[in-house]
């Protein structure tokens, strides 16, 4: 019997609308769906591959405990029961023994239980939480807050009866990757051919960049430098929105003094663009309106992303593009839906629930005012070194802090020395190798869900459709143990069916008659500051922020240079004469996943090192080498891919690899994983953030 169920994807960050097709109950294609208004049948290998995930022959299908020594890869499988059973126990344990701080958790990327990760972490009564949100998405999220509310999007879908007639891509492969921040590949590629104008800021010829009006190749990690330039050229050249500024903005007086010195030819001594570039793109964006912005994760990796991601959001509204048909806007949710993504409903994190005694033990004492979470370097550190003190048990759900965090060798050895850990994933994956309790997670397939992570302009609907082994939502496993523990007050919630039906109740339909709909849209408003001001303690948009100021942090946007550079450190390159800039998100995998997936792993087999032809034969290196990538850190061999589309000093690599078919436990970690290329660093002093995009290294055969 052939089925048919409209669902929405989950391979990445959830933008895709898709058909299920099943044969006697059996899921075997997923296809786009053609009436999705928000993917209009857009679909990516990542998605097709879904079917080949949930079948795996690798997938944890039951609950795992230890035998062997930690890392032995020798398990013995268990109930549901004793496994949370086990986790109740040791969890109140430590609790009583040491303190709820003794207990930390972990999560990767947004993901569709975001949210009840942390609230659990904090209703338990534990500031240690830990993640990868300093250098994804949140430095950008919390520059929007203070400036203006909320996080602007190009309005690609013309809701408002224009589309953006230039269209900048700042550090951002969206066409390439298939979604980033809830915006669809599909959606956005559309949007571009409908454009005037197009501008690229990247240091790789991405493929939108060959019909580009404007590449700028800027040196990696100088974001900041050239955007100040541009908002220097705006004011210079009067192509401010007067209007804009005037009633809805405050701090411009004290911008255009700040950014006298930062002229298109200061910048061009750092970016190394040509001044007469940056004074012509910047002239093509502010008089090509409206005008939008897609930034991206280039943007949060610096010494200086939460400045960066400000000087970007002064440069949209000095140009007038904020809300306005076809700019930079803020969408509208739908009505009645209860928001769980947290970017627009805090309370979701639970942060209400630790007390400031608890928070005040968090393990990195707050030094970096503006990272989102305990700064990672440092609680992997903290559990080495004993200082303040050592967690004991630790709960990583959905990350491979092997294979995404900086310094894994560290990580490692913490893992080694913490007394509990669990993980929940769909593999044994080497982080998971050193866990005592494995919990197998349910994918997007056996997931029910009223997804809205980012897309707040509409909610989508995800019915359960099978699922295999004992797989569990994650959330239902934080929900039992939550109640196991006695944290009914923060999960009221006697199932994760109630949780949805909860947050539909304000549409009048429950779940299920949710699902028949498959999504619900908010009516879209433009201008609305015009009536409502903006978010923020002046009601203005804030070009200056005394929030910030008040934190410690610049109130207007500085430069940093990198802490490794040609020009922070010329002794050290000298030595390492190649930047490198790493993690460029790749098509057929999101971060360290899908390497076991035979259809995409066919396509992209090996870790890739971007490299200029010329470089690579001064070096001896041919397309496709095996070669070495030095950092002063450490060393790792990926596959050169000779390309004319970087400079010839500049190297991208891949992230997050590791070697599914390499005998367990380390899969081949070790081998190829870029991370190890990274150690201590000067850190961006706001957030915390790793400088991932710009460092030293050098390549060898
Ligand atoms: N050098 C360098 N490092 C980087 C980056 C870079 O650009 N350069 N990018 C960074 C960025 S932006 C990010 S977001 C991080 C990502 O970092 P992570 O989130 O740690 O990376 P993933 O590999 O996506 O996820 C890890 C695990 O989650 C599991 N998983 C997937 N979905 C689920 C689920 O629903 N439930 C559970 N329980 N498990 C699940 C997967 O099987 C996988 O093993 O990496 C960062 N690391
Ligand atoms: N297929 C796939 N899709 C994904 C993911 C995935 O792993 N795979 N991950 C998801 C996640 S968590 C994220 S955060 C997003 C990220 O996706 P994007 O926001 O698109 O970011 P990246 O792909 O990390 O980098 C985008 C571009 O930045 C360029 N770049 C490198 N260094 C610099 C620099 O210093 N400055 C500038 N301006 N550009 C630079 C790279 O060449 C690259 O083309 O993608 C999401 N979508
Ligand atoms: S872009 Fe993301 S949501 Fe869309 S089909 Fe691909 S993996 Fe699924
Ligand atoms: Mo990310």
């Amino acid at each position: 019997m052939h089925e048919v169920v409209r669902s929405a994807c989950r391979m990445c960050h959830g933008v895709c609308q898709v058909l299920v097709h099943l044969e006697n109950g059996r899921v075997v294609r997923v296809t786009g769906d053609p009436e999705s208004p928000t993917s209009h049948g857009y679909i990516c290998e990542k998605g097709k591959a879904s079917v080949e995930l949930l079948y795996h022959p690798d997938r944890l299908l039951y609950p795992l405990k230890r035998v062997g020594e930690r890392g032995e890869n020798r398990w013995r499988r268990i109930s549901w029961d004793q496994a949370l059973e086990e986790m109740a126990q040791r969890l109140t344990a430590v609790r009583e023994e040491s303190g709820p701080e003794y207990f930390g958790m972990l999560q990767g990327t947004g993901r569709p239980y975001h949210g009840y990760t942390t609230r659990f972490a904090f209703a338990f009564g534990t500031p240690n939480f830990t993640g990868v949100a300093h250098i994804c998405y949140l430095p950008r999220w919390l520059a929007s807050l203070f400036t203006l509310g909320q996080l602007p999007v190009c309005d690609i879908y013309g809701f408002g009866g224009e589309y953006p007639a230039c269209i900048v891509l700042w550090g951002c492969n969206i066409t390439h990757t298939g979604a980033s921040d809830g915006m669809c590949g599909g959606m956005f590629q559309r949007a571009l051919h409908k454009a005037k104008k197009v501008i690229v800021v990247d240091p790789r010829r991405i493929r939108p960049a060959k019909r580009a009006d404007h590449w700028l190749q800027l040196r990696p990690g100088t974001d900041c430098a050239l955007a100040l330039a541009m908002i220097n050229t705006v004011i210079a050249e009067g192509l401010v929105d007067r209007d804009f500024v005037d009633r809805y903005t405050i701090g411009f007086e004290r911008l255009v003094e700040h950014v006298k010195p930062f002229t298109p030819e200061w910048a061009a001594g750092i970016t190394r663009l040509r001044p007469e570039d940056i004074r012509d793109a910047t002239r093509t964006y502010a008089t090509t309106s409206p005008a939008c912005i897609q930034w991206g994760n280039a943007v949060d990796m610096s010494r200086c992303n939460l400045q960066t991601a400000r000087a970007l959001l002064i440069l949209r509204a000095i140009t007038g593009n904020i809300d306005r048909p076809g700019g930079d806007v803020l969408w509208v949710p739908p009505e009645g839906v209860v928001q769980r993504s947290s970017f627009m409903n805090i309370e979701i994190n639970g942060l209400q629930f630790l007390s400031p005694e608890q928070a005040a033990k968090a393990l990195d004492g707050k030094r970096y005012p503006l990272c989102p979470c305990v700064h990672p370097p440092t609680f992997w550190r903290s559990i080495v070194e004993g200082e303040p003190y050592r967690i004991r048990a630790l709960w990583i759900m959905g990350s491979n802090p092997l294979l995404t965090m900086t310094n894994p060798l560290q990580t490692e050895r913490a893992l080694r020395l913490l007394e509990y850990i669990v993980v929940s994933d769909f593999f044994l994956t080497p982080t998971a190798q050193l866990a005592d309790l494995v919990l197998p997670a349910a994918t997007w397939l056996e997931q029910e869900d009223v997804v809205n992570l980012h897309k707040i302009w509409c909610v989508l609907a995800r019915p359960k459709i099978t699922q295999v082994g004992e797989v569990r939502d994650d959330r239902e496993v934080i929900l039992e143990l939550a109640h196991r523990l006695g944290l009914e007050k923060a999960f009221p919630w006697k199932s994760w069916r109630e949780h949805l039906d909860w947050a539909l109740e304000g549409t009048g339909m429950t779940f299920d008659q949710f699902c028949e709909k498959g999504i619900l849209v908010g009516k879209m408003r433009y201008y609305k500051y015009q009536e409502e001001g903006f978010s923020t303690p002046s009601g203005k948009l804030e070009i200056y922020s005394s929030v910030l100021e008040s934190m410690g942090v610049s109130p207007l946007p500085v430069y940093r240079e990198p802490p490794l550079s040609p020009i922070a450190t010329p002794g050290i390159a000298r030595e390492f004469p190649l930047i490198l800039t790493t993690g460029a998100k790749i098509r057929e995998f999101f971060h360290s996943e899908g390497r076991q997936i035979a259809s995409l792993r066919r396509r992209h087999p090996d870790p890739r090192l971007e490299i200029h032809p010329e470089t690579a034969a001064s070096l001896g290196i041919e397309d496709g080498d095996w070669v070495w990538v030095e950092t002063p850190q450490g060393r790792v061999r990926m596959r050169a891919l000779l390309s004319d589309g970087i400079a010839p000093d500049v190297v991208s690599a891949e992230h997050a690899w590791w070697f599914p078919e390499d005998g367990p436990p380390e899969h081949g970690w070790k081998r190829s994983n870029i991370n190890l290329l990274f150690g201590d660093m000067e850190y961006d002093p706001d957030t915390g953030s790793e400088c991932l995009r710009s460092f030293l290294c050098r390549v060898y055969k």
